[in-house]
């Protein structure tokens, strides 16, 4: 055990789980003491084996633990005094949040402070913050990143299916797929520890099919690579519908027995014409063709989406069209067959669940239910009319700090002036908003602007409960203190709640205890953990949700094997217009942009910049643009370019290269300050769930000589 992480005199033996992606792989982390007479810890890293990640680590969880030993870390309160952050006690720290947080809300009322959460934090400390903007302060404004990542995926499969899991298979059904649709994701980069699923089924004989502007390092294993015209999935999908209706490729049965409105889609696909499909997604007709027959013709068949489809402002019809493909040829709920969104963040999955949306109560409970507001009321012990009712998605917030409408921010696991789309917005709003509290590890680009800087333990130091992308619920432990004066997330907002005379509502002593609530409060929701404990996890290594009950095993991770989550028992087709991306070229801005990740970097880079062995891989963002389209506009490799859109500028070095269309531009998103391409994103959002259209942007781009 240590109690500082800059220590240099003892040891620790720590297993505990990367902090960076949903696949949430196991690690066994050791502190070697140093040797006589050297001054420097070592630190080895083992992949431990779990049911996910099979023992595997790819390199930001090998180096995970460099960003936690950072002399960067906060290790104690700041607090703006004469417009600096200085450091402070938690005393003056907290007095200062109440003072404000009570006196804006008697002048303004409290819906004048809001909460932005992240899918980082656990399932703890998700659950305490949508409880503590709900009852501690009586807000309806709380939302969080996960809104930039997940809603489109989880919206469509709420409709389609009525219930959203990322994945509704196990990730051990992979290998058995016979065909697998890649859209919109690159897990060779993000997810890479599950590569080894798909070689798997590839050296049994799997077609794969990767849709994807830019060949990347997944498209590498691909049989047929669709380097589709960014924005324009929902036509793909339509395209490959409409062949398989017209190869009968379809399974019948399943869709009379399982399923409701199909007639609707075959009217619809009636007028689908497949060239000006081909036009609209600069794909060549024969191969749209191929791709569909190969899937339709597959015995088993898996299709994953991620960001590509789901982060455009037709984000969410795009997924219910690719779900269209799944449902119309019966590929769903038996072996090797499924449907998965796949999750970004590490609690990306039960981050969407137990109450840090806008719109809904722990357990996937609508907030706007009556039975689900007064369920939840009763576990909470107050009355249904005391629960607010819903607010406004992320971005909404900050137009809404911008307007000055929100007054006052808490901003806990996330970095909003660099993640936001249309960020120079953000950064405005933020730059004059009252007030600003940041709970963070490291001063990011946000908890610079903050007047109260609160600093949280890390992964390494904090119990909780994660949910992976399959849906499988993983318990963190550890035996490490928290560092200097830092402080858990959910121990900040127990204390915080204490000061405001909400005390009883946060009787919580620890992880478990808060984790046990939050169980009562999932019973009977769609995302039931009732059945999950502690011990359990303990014992079982990692238990799916839904898990109603705490005595059989009946969760196997396959969902819909009989039923879908719709009352009836049937899912839904949804006919979804093929339309051209959100923001056409033109003559001032000819080029549409597109951005994304690199395997280094972890989001908003705040933690991965921490990481020397992280950061040496990649130290700046770039843009890759086509070799014909560099000659051009006259741009010589590695040299900075200025990319401009009708929101903002940024500036970033050029990588010409050939696997990237000639029309469009990629630009990675971990980055803030000049090289932030969030100052150039749309912020014109999907109708249907509120993403915003990062991935489709109309730019210009000119050398910076
Ligand atoms: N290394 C690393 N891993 C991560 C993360 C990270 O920051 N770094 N973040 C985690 C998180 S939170 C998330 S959400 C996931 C994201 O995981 P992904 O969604 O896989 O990541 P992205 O790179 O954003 O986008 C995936 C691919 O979509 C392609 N694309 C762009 N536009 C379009 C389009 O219009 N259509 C189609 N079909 N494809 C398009 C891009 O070229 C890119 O290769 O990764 C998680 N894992
Ligand atoms: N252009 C563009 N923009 C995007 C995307 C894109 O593809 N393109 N992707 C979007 C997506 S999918 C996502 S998920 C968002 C994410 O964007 P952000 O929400 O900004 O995510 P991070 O960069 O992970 O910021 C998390 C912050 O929380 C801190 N942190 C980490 N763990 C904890 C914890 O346990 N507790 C507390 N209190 N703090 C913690 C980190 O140090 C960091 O400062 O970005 C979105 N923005
Ligand atoms: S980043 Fe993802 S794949 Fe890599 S070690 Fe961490 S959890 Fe595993
Ligand atoms: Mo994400």
């Amino acid at each position: 055990m240590i109690t500082d992480p800059a220590s240099r005199e003892s040891g620790f033996h720590v297993d505990t789980q990367c902090p960076f992606c949903s696949v949430q792989c196991k690690i066994r982390l050791t502190k070697n003491i140093p040797l006589p007479g050297t001054q420097r810890s070592t630190y080895s890293v083992e992949g431990i084996p779990n049911a996910a990640s099979e023992g595997r680590l790819c390199v930001k969880g090998m180096n995970a633990h460099q960003h936690v030993t950072s002399t960067d870390r906060l290790l104690q309160p700041l607090v703006k005094k004469d417009g600096k952050l200085t450091p402070a006690s938690w005393e003056e720290a907290l007095n200062r949040i109440r003072d404000n947080f009570l006196d804006v809300s008697e002048r303004y009322g409290p819906d004048a402070i809001g909460l932005y959460g992240g899918g980082s934090l656990t399932n703890e400390a998700a659950y305490l913050l949508g409880k503590f903007a709900r009852i501690a302060l009586g807000t309806k404004y709380i939302d969080y990143n996960g809104r930039f990542c997940m809603s489109a995926a989880a919206s469509a499969g709420n409709k389609t299916f009525g219930i959203d899991r990322g994945l509704t298979c196990r990730l051990s059904d992979i290998p058995l797929a016979r065909c697998i649709i890649l859209a919109g994701t690159n897990i060779a980069e993000c997810q890479p520890t599950l590569m080894p699923y798909f070689t798997k089924a590839k050296e049994n004989g799997a077609f794969i099919i990767v849709i994807d502007p830019r060949v990347t390092a997944t498209a590498a294993i691909a049989d047929i690579h669709l380097q589709i015209k960014p924005g324009t999935d929902a036509a793909l999908a339509n395209g490959m519908l409409k062949v398989l209706l017209s190869e009968s490729l379809l399974d019948e049965t399943f869709i009379s027995d399982r399923t409701n409105g199909f007639a609707g889609l075959k009217q619809h696909l009636a007028a689908v014409d497949l060239d000006e499909i081909a036009e609209m997604t600069g794909l060549d007709k024969a191969i749209i063709h191929k791709a569909a027959v190969t899937y339709g013709q597959a015995e088993t068949g898996i299709l994953f989406t991620a960001r590509g489809v789901e982060q455009q402002t037709d984000g969410h019809v795009a997924v219910r069209n690719f779900l269209n493909i799944v449902l119309a040829t019966g590929k769903i709920g038996k072996p090797g067959c499924g449907y998965g969104a796949i999750t970004g963040q590490g609690n990306g999955q039960g981050g969407r669940e137990h109450g840090q949306k806008s719109d809904q109560l722990p357990g996937y409970r609508s907030i706007d239910d009556e039975q689900d507001r007064a369920y939840v009321a009763k576990v909470w012990g107050v009355e249904s009319q005391e629960i607010p009712r819903k607010g406004v998605s992320a971005y909404e917030m900050m137009e809404l700090v911008h307007q000055g409408a929100i007054r006052s921010l808490f901003v806990m696991g996330s970095n909003p002036v660099v993640s936001n789309p249309n960020a120079d917005l953000v950064e405005e709003g933020l730059s004059k908003i009252d007030f600003l509290v940041v709970a963070d590890m490291f001063l990011s680009e946000t908890a610079r602007m903050a007047d109260v800087v609160l600093p949280v333990t890390a992964y390494l130091e904090n119990d909780g409960t994660l949910t992976n992308l399959e849906g499988r619920v993983l318990l963190r432990e550890t035996t490490i203190a928290a560092p200097g004066e830092t402080r858990h997330d959910w121990s900040i907002l127990c204390e915080l709640a204490e000061m405001l005379g909400k005390q009883r509502y946060f009787p919580f002593e620890s992880a478990e205890q808060i984790f046990n609530e939050l169980r009562l409060a999932s019973r009977g929701g769609l995302a039931d953990y009732y059945g999950i404990t502690y011990d359990r996890l303990r014992r079982d290594g990692g238990v799916y949700w839904p898990c109603p009950s705490t005595e059989e095993n009946d969760t196997n991770g396959m969902l819909f094997e009989q039923a879908f989550a719709h009352a009836d028992g049937k899912a839904i087709f949804h006919p979804v217009q093929s339309r051209l991306p959100q923001e056409i070229p033109d003559e001032q801005f000819p080029l549409t942009m597109t951005n994304g990740r690199v395997l280094s970097h972890y989001l908003t880079g705040v933690q991965t910049r921490r990481s020397p062995s992280l950061a040496a891989r990649s130290v700046e963002n770039f843009i890759e643009l086509h070799p014909r389209t560099a000659r051009k506009y006259k741009i010589e490799d590695g040299e900075w370019v200025e990319v401009s859109s009708r929101r903002g500028s940024f500036s970033v070095r050029s990588r010409i290269t050939d696997k990237i269309r000639e029309d469009t531009l990629f630009v990675p998103m971990h980055w803030g300050g000049v090289q932030n391409v969030n100052k150039a994103t749309s912020p014109e959002l999907d109708p249907n769930c509120k993403m915003p259209g990062f991935k489709t942007s109309a730019v210009s781009i000119r050398p910076l000589r």
